[in-house]
């Protein structure tokens, strides 16, 4: 059985080749985008066995996600929706700086995802759980699909990690807040934005104060994720800070969910909190090197990559 199991929306994604509005540029790439498998993909880059539980149009574009995740290794538990297509993304590269995504994804495959599409056996199985708040917001069995999946870990004493992930698309902070709260009752390691924190547990002067009030809830760990500032966690009791690895992004989309695969493997792997931390922190860097939300993630022995003095490794 995958020592992981994610589950969530995975879309198809075309992201413009020029800088400019949609409307003006003629030439894109295709690809795929979703926090559940960009965290796969990094995972599995890592050497952690992973699987991702989701539910895919039976469309062309639904082949291409399949062919995408078992080129990197994961293991697709995907259920094909016989009505409607799999959910789509744009990235507009609006200036050189600015990016805006478009979402096509409302009532699509990922959206109808439900309780039976989730995969009992490699759950309880699994040493541990991913799910992110997208699913609890994307619809009321998608939700229910992800609660189940964590009901069946909880009962099975396999771990639960969950990244808040707030798609202001999707719902507002308010709803969002409520469900968030619920699940970090259930969870054991927490993950969020400083934004994310706040609506889960209201507005702090210090993101510190973020993560002792999730712990609150029931978790070992919350780690409150700053971007470019790095990270603040609180992890068995003891609060700690880790500054970002400095770098020129050229994408940040996928940053966060590379933070919590780098975080999450060594955690699986018995590292202590300053070494989950530093791979953390690194892969969430590789990702903003490289356009897409994923394609940047490093395997294992790249993580001495960005401090190498010399810009060529033979
Ligand atoms: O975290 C990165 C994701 O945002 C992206 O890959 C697509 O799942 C996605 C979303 O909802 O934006």
């Amino acid at each position: 059985w995958p020592e992981v199991v994610t589950v969530g929306e995975t879309m198809a994604l075309i992201r413009a080749d020029e800088v400019g509005p949609l409307a003006q540029v003629s030439a894109a790439r295709f690809g795929m985008g979703g926090a559940e498998s960009n965290f796969a993909v990094a995972l599995r880059r890592l050497g952690v066995s992973v699987a991702w539980v989701g539910r895919l149009g039976a469309d062309s574009l639904g082949d291409k996600i399949l062919r995408e995740l078992a080129a990197e290794g994961i293991e697709a538990v995907a259920t094909r929706d016989p009505v409607k297509p799999t959910g789509l993304m744009i990235k507009e590269r609006r200036t050189a700086h600015n990016q805006r995504i478009w979402y096509y994804r409302d009532g699509n495959a990922g959206s109808r995802l439900e309780r039976a599409d989730v995969p009992e056996q490699h759950v309880a199985h699994a040493r541990l759980l991913h799910v992110t708040g997208i699913s609890l917001g994307l619809s009321d069995s998608a939700s229910a699909a992800a609660q189940h999946a964590v009901d069946i870990a909880r009962d099975n004493g396999t771990q639960v990690s969950f990244d808040l992930n707030y798609r202001s698309a999707l719902w507002s902070p308010d709803v969002a807040g409520e469900a968030f709260r619920e699940l970090v009752r259930r969870a054991d390691l927490v993950f969020a934005g400083d934004e994310e924190a706040a609506m889960a547990v209201g507005p702090a002067d210090d993101p510190v104060d973020l993560a002792v009030r999730l712990c609150e809830f029931g978790p070992s760990a919350a780690i409150v994720k700053l971007g470019a500032e790095g990270c603040v966690a609180r992890i068995d009791g003891r609060t700690y800070r880790r500054r970002a690895v400095p770098v020129q992004p050229v994408d940040t989309v996928g940053a966060g969910d590379g933070f919590v695969a780098g975080y999450v493997a060594e955690h699986l792997a018995g590292a202590d909190v300053e070494s989950r931390l530093q791979t953390a922190v690194t892969v969430g860097a590789f990702a903003c090197l490289v356009p897409g939300d994923w394609e940047g993630m490093p395997r294992r022995n790249e993580l001495g990559l960005l401090a190498a003095a010399e810009p060529v490794s033979r």
